[in-house]
């Protein structure tokens, strides 16, 4: 593939994939200021043993959802020094001035654990803190996802098959040691009936955050009986639960086994990403991160949304 960016600065109607000179995956919007900054993991072009083969994280940004800034490189795994593989799915946030970036990797004593690099950038470079935030020595550690509340105190929302949280310290790169990791009742009411790991459709990808009082969890979800993931949500009037499935988001679309939402409001206007196969090329390993618009009910309940091919420019 080209290095060439999809961009030209007179486009007022961008199309789907957003980014067309990469393989991209697990996108991660952030607002800050003007800008959408989007952060995402990168599928390489070579395959090592046939399968997810992704080596650093990439942001991106744009100012009307159509022209784009491609920020190349903001942390991979050279930059964790106790990590080997597996830069998978990572969210950012801004607090007190500085960024962080959470990211699930492969340790190189083995399992999964999340990473967190801190930049006084939104594109980075990221410095990682020079041990794992959260290693529970088992392999549910991955798609962590951050949001702060109206009193100050973080989450950190993580897993596959289960949904666990921590709750951050002040510091965002640390967590209370007493709470210590919660784990979320994988129950029907909560996720639905499904054919993940705890019968429920909850699969992994969550993404956390809180609108009108009311807190969703849209995640990455496996139907009974369906080959490929779909995106559902959950909400709750509480951050940390309990749950009450909403429904299906997005429906099998994507064309490859894996889907990944990351939710973001951007100039008046609401913004489901998610990944599909739809490059050239395109594949399982091999996959692409797109963009569609949606609306909330007044009740705050989601229709479930339509891939989409084009999207219009924001002011
Ligand atoms: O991209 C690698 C993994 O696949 C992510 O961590 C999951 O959410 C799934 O998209």
């Amino acid at each position: 593939m080209s290095d060439e960016m999809n961009r030209n600065e007179d486009k007022k109607v961008g199309t789907n994939p957003i980014i067309t000179s990469i393989y991209t995956a697990d996108p991660a919007p952030m607002v800050f200021g003007d800008t959408l900054y989007l952060y995402t993991t990168h599928d390489e072009d070579e395959l090592i043993n046939d399968f997810y083969t992704m080596f650093d994280w990439r942001c991106f940004s744009t100012k009307d959802m159509v022209n784009w800034t491609d920020h190349g490189v903001i942390f991979s795994l050279d930059d964790i020094e106790w990590a080997d593989d597996r830069a998978w799915a990572p969210q950012a946030i801004e607090r007190n001035g500085k960024f962080y970036l959470y990211c699930p990797v492969h340790k190189k004593d083995g399992g999964m654990a999340i990473a967190v690099g801190v930049s006084d950038s939104p594109t980075g470079p990221f410095k990682d803190i020079g041990e794992p935030l959260v290693d529970e020595g088992d392999w549910n550690d991955i798609d962590p996802t951050v949001f702060i509340d109206d009193d100050g105190q973080a989450y950190l929302y993580f897993g596959n098959p289960e949904l666990r949280y921590v709750l951050l310290n002040e510091d965002m790169v640390s967590y209370d040691k007493k709470v210590g990791v919660v784990k979320i009742p994988m129950t029907v009411e909560s996720f639905a009936k499904g054919s993940h790991m705890t019968g429920t459709t909850y699969g992994e990808g969550p993404w956390f955050y809180k609108r009108n009082n009311i807190y969703y969890m849209v995640y990455a979800a496996f139907g009974e009986g369906k080959q490929c993931e779909h995106l559902a949500y959950s909400t709750s009037t509480s951050p940390t639960g309990p749950w009450v499935y909403g429904g299906v988001l997005m429906t099998e679309e994507g064309g490859v086994f894996t889907n990944h939402p990351g939710i973001a409001d951007f100039k008046g206007h609401s913004y489901l990403f998610y990944h599909t196969g739809e490059l050239p090329g395109g594949s399982l390993f091999h996959r692409s991160v797109c963009v569609a618009e949606f609306h909330y009910n007044p009740d705050g309940s989601i229709d479930t949304v339509a891939k989409c091919s084009h999207i219009n420019a924001v002011e």
